[in-house]
């Protein structure tokens, strides 16, 4: 068990877990805690214009990262953006479209690659800086500010697709086709994420995460070639910088894998999907901070259904170093009255 103890860990619950402390009640942030379900995000987010104008304008994604922290005292806040201001600022071509989700000029070989630029990527990143800087100037001292960017794999499969999919099928079939040539895909993404990472903590971030939301599709060995692999180059890439901030992995679908991933990435803390059992959080636990897992729609229900579920949760994790978070994003038709409520209840019975 590694345990990372810093000055700031004195002051903010979220870190302590980090630094080999249980916390009662378990600290808690929510992933997509700013986003459409909050009025005063939609306000914002009609002020910016376009979503990566928004991501890209420093005062108001400040702004809409703090909104959830004043409304519901979360431990943590998370940078707002995108995993796509990564390919974006690297020049590939990215559009969010309203109802629809994002569209990209599709990467589908070297000759794809050749247009990206992680030297041109750093003028983006420097925005993204600046916002962070702005967060943490606004930031309650107690309050831990999140960092993150997809994993390589994750942001490849919209690379390459050029939109969401299912069942990233063109990534997964250039990765079976010419694994060197999708590797170099990779290696670039892995290398620009450890430069951005590392500039979001220089900027004030105190943790990390790594988001990959479709690490879940792949067979037992690409997984490790694609998902592990990389993370595991993040991580010992950030060390060897001297970034020494807990980094939380997110291999969203790779439950029966996790115990691998999280001995193999050497990450200091795992995001738990909605699929994996409290038992298994429980048995990870013994070595790692673990975080998770209420599903999302459990949360747009509410009442007893979500109390009920809380209440397992609460119980199994007591007294382990675990963090209270959902199993994957808010959705945006979640009443935040809901998310008052599980506030309350984490509060009142998580000690
Ligand atoms: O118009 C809007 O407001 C768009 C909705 C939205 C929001 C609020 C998108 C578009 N991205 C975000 C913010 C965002 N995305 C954050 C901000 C911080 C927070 O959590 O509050 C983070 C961490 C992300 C990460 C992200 N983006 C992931 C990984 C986590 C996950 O949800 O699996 C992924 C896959 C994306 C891609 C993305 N961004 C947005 C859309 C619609 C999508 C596609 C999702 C899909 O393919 O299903």
């Amino acid at each position: 068990m590694i345990t990372r103890t810093t000055e700031r860990t004195r002051h903010c619950r979220f870190l302590q877990p980090f630094a080999g402390t249980p916390v009662s009640p378990p600290p808690f942030w929510l992933m997509r805690q700013a986003g459409r379900y909050l009025p005063e995000y939609r306000e914002v987010r009609a002020k910016a214009g376009s979503f990566l104008g928004l991501c890209y304008n420093p005062a108001l994604a400040a702004e809409v990262t703090l909104q959830p922290i004043r409304r519901y005292g979360f431990d943590a806040s998370i940078l707002f953006s995108d995993i796509l201001v990564v390919p974006d600022a690297l020049g590939q071509k990215v559009d969010f479209i309203e109802g629809e989700g994002p569209r990209l000029e599709p990467i589908t070989d070297e000759l794809g690659l050749a247009k990206l630029d992680p030297i041109k990527a750093q003028r983006k990143y420097a925005i993204v800086y600046e916002t962070v800087k702005r967060i943490r100037q606004d930031l309650p001292a107690d309050v831990g500010l999140i960092g993150f960017c997809g994993a390589p794999w994750t942001v490849a499969t919209y690379m390459v697709a050029g939109h969401g999919t299912p069942d990233q099928a063109a990534a997964r079939l250039w990765a079976y086709r010419d694994p060197d040539g999708f590797g170099r895909l990779i290696d670039l993404l892995t290398e620009s994420s450890v430069e951005y990472l590392a500039g979001q903590v220089a900027a004030g971030c105190d943790a990390l995460q790594i988001f990959d939301s479709w690490a879940g599709n792949l067979p037992s060995v690409q997984f490790d070639r694609w998902v592990i692999q990389p993370t595991r180059e993040i991580v010992r890439q950030l060390r060897k910088r001297g970034v020494d901030v807990p980094v939380i992995g997110f291999p969203r679908g790779g439950s029966n894998r996790s115990r691998r991933f999280v001995e193999q990435t050497r990450v200091d803390g795992i995001g738990c999907d909605t699929a994996m059992s409290v038992g298994t959080m429980k048995a990870l636990a013994s070595t790692h901070v673990v975080q998770g897992n209420l599903d999302p729609l459990l949360l747009v229900i509410g009442g007893r259904a979500m109390e009920d579920r809380v209440r397992v949760i609460l119980d199994m994790m007591r007294g382990k170093r675990f963090i209270f978070n959902l199993g994957h994003g808010i959705v945006p038709q979640t009443p935040p009255e809901n998310v008052a409520k599980l506030v309350d209840l984490i509060r009142s019975e998580g000690g």
